[in-house]
């Protein structure tokens, strides 16, 4: 064989061409992927000091038994009412750790099906989350299940059965946690507001009737009785001048607040847990179902011997909720600067990023229950998700920005919720919002359009719901996976 000149002078031409081909390809490749590389990693780099990827445990674990049991309580206005409840109490204990403390808690099943508890809100491994055969087996009565885990955020959260939950959170399966930070504000008193209805029947019991047709075509059940912290006419006695932490929590299956502080010195410092960029005014803020909001409330010396009713005026028709009874003393006031101060992304680029992921969410008929909640025309098959099939999850990867869109096709209330991950509101019906507080669960209205933009940083599969509870039973969930 040999090689003329005629092909050498063809190969060399090829090579020239190839050459020329790679010269203007790669960096094209390259400039495309730093450029990419560049928008994700302006978002990253703007989230980065928002809140910790680890848990700091400091070596101290706090022991609790939770025992989910039927039991009679003196409820509401004092008469009996047969409850399911953690410990016997409505609402279950409000647990209360310190930021790099470990809290073991085992939960003893003594109710007549099987439960779990889910952490709503915090950031704990994926197998504490505490749903039914995504990241554990449904508890069988008469069983136990050890969660253990170390907060990563101090705030208000709190914990709830996520198996049959329209039903076990109604009959009064919930509580709070409240992770203090290792040298907490120096507040004169930390009250915590435990949110609720009741839908009571005619004998002054439970409703026995749950994911009704009437519930499942509304927003979930709604009751026919208001309660903070399982009673009506709560009331809260403070003195002139203290500076008090309010823990609001809406532990509702359906049921939305907005509760009114006009008249106080009321500053929201904290939504869904984690501390907002700066004080914020409480006026307008819808706390649905899941949602907590932390209140900075100074008593003015103005109010000395009197009492200030606390308002709900979502559905417009004034529901009380509490009296603040303010006594004839007073009391310097605590002074230090707000807690609300945290790092929040604006995030202002990223309405050009775009969606990862859109759920949109409708209703039809079928299903168990007669209607079916959907995600993209999917309505999530709980039996299966407990036999261990889950169906396929949305993959998000870790540490990147990923940015979601909820789009509401129906003429109904989606508070929509996923687990173990914080996110930011960007627009409302294309509207650029900008809340500089993070969230965990966000209300879309009717018809409406949401975008979140989040950076995950907790690995796992982790559900994605609505958390009107009947909407979830029947079908409104689905999962995410959250990959490195
Ligand atoms: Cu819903």
């Amino acid at each position: 064989m040999t090689t003329t000149t005629t092909d050498l002078a063809r190969n060399t031409r090829r090579f020239r061409q190839l050459i020329g081909a790679v010269a203007i390809a790669v960096p094209l490749a390259v400039s495309t992927w730093l450029l990419a590389g560049l928008r994700v990693s302006a978002e990253v780099r703007e989230f980065r000091g928002s809140y910790p990827e680890d848990a700091q445990p400091r070596g101290v674990v706090r022991e609790v038994t939770l025992t989910a049991t039927p039991a009679v309580v003196p409820l509401l206005d004092g008469r009996p009412l047969a409850v399911w409840a953690y410990n016997g109490q409505v609402p279950g204990p409000v647990l209360r750790v310190r930021l790099g403390e470990t809290l073991r808690v085992t939960l003893v099943n003594r109710l007549p099906q099987p439960t779990t508890i889910h952490w709503h809100g915090v950031r704990v491994p994926n197998a504490m989350d505490g749903t039914p055969g995504v990241t554990q087996p449904p508890v069988a009565p008469g069983e136990t299940f050890v969660y253990e885990f170390t907060p990563k955020d101090a705030g208000t959260f709190w914990f709830h059965p996520h198996l049959r939950a329209s039903e076990q959170v109604a009959r009064g399966l919930f509580g709070v946690l409240v992770v203090e930070e290792a040298e907490p504000p120096p507040y004169s008193r930390d009250e915590v507001w435990v949110l609720d209805d009741w839908l009571l029947d005619s004998s002054g019991q439970i409703f026995p009737q749950f994911n009704t047709r009437h519930d499942l075509a509304h927003d979930g059940r709604w009751g026919n009785v208001v309660t903070v912290n399982g009673t009506r006419g709560t009331t809260l006695a403070v003195k002139a001048g203290e500076r008090i932490r309010l823990r609001l929590v809406n532990v509702a299956n359906g049921r939305v607040f907005a509760p009114d502080f006009a008249g106080l010195d009321a500053r929201v410092i904290a939504v869904d847990g984690m501390y907002a960029a700066r004080p914020l005014d409480p006026a307008g803020f819808e706390l649905a179902p899941g949602n907590r909001l932390d209140i900075d409330l100074t008593i003015p010396a103005s109010l000395r011997g009197k009492r200030v009713p606390i308002t709900d005026h979502f559905t417009g028709r004034p529901i009380p909720l509490a009296e603040i009874v303010v006594a004839d003393e007073v009391v310097e006031t605590p002074r230090f600067a707000s807690p609300a101060r945290a790092h929040v992304p604006e995030w202002r680029g990223a309405a050009a990023t775009p969606v990862r992921a859109e759920y949109r969410l409708n209703a039809r008929t079928g299903g168990p229950f007669g209607i079916q909640w959907t995600i993209n025309d999917e309505a999530f098959d709980h039996d299966a998700a407990h036999a261990g099939d889950h169906g396929s999850a949305q993959v998000l990867p870790a540490g990147e920005f990923s940015k979601l869109r909820f789009v509401n096709e129906s003429y109904r209330l989606h508070p929509m919720h996923v687990h173990g991950q914080f996110f930011k509101l960007l627009s409302r019906n294309g509207k650029p919002v900008d809340e500089p507080h993070w969230r965990d669960t966000v209300l879309l209205h009717a018809q409406e359009t949401v975008d979140v933009g989040m950076v995950p940083v907790d690995v796992g599969r982790w559900m994605l719901h609505c958390h009107i509870l009947e909407h979830a039973e029947s079908g409104m969930m689905t999962t995410v996976e959250v990959r490195r």
